[in-house]
């Protein structure tokens, strides 16, 4: 499944900055494999509504319910591609850190809402090709 979306800035004017394809990855895996980095370029970041929007929206009636994002404790601001930003979406009660350490990021389609889980679960992933900074190291350590 595979889905382009344009990502546009809004300062002065409007810039187009880059196109990003979404890659829904039908097979399970822990957070840290590197699936997305080695076939694509990075587990998706959310930054965004639109974000958001465009990836509940392509998984929309695929039966998935949680997958894993580029979202990781360090302090929950920034991503695996190296973006930041002030969007946060996260479910009721998360970050919880239940079994810890709860270390890294998935999304729940139905509502778009975030939780931290043990980046050794099993969970779909959602990858995305497009342009990034510098990555960062696709392993975890345990902050707490
Ligand atoms: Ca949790």
């Amino acid at each position: 499944m595979v889905a382009i979306f344009i990502f546009c800035e809004f300062a002065f004017s409007v810039i187009c900055l880059t196109a990003q394809e979404y890659h829904f990855v039908n097979q399970t895996m822990t957070w840290t494999e590197s699936y997305c980095r080695t076939y694509h370029t990075d587990l998706t970041s959310i930054r965004s509504k639109e974000e958001k929007s465009n990836i509940t929206l392509t998984l929309n009636g695929s039966g998935v319910q949680y997958v894993w994002i580029g979202l990781y404790r360090d302090p929950w601001s920034f991503w695996s591609d190296n973006t930041t930003s002030t969007f946060t979406n996260w479910m009721s009660g998360q970050p919880s850190n239940y079994y810890p350490p709860e270390d890294c990021g998935s999304v729940y389609l139905k509502t778009g809402e975030w939780a931290d889980d043990d980046c050794s679960n099993s969970n779909y992933v959602f990858c995305f090709t497009g342009e990034v900074q510098n990555q960062v190291s696709s392993s975890v350590t345990n902050t707490n």
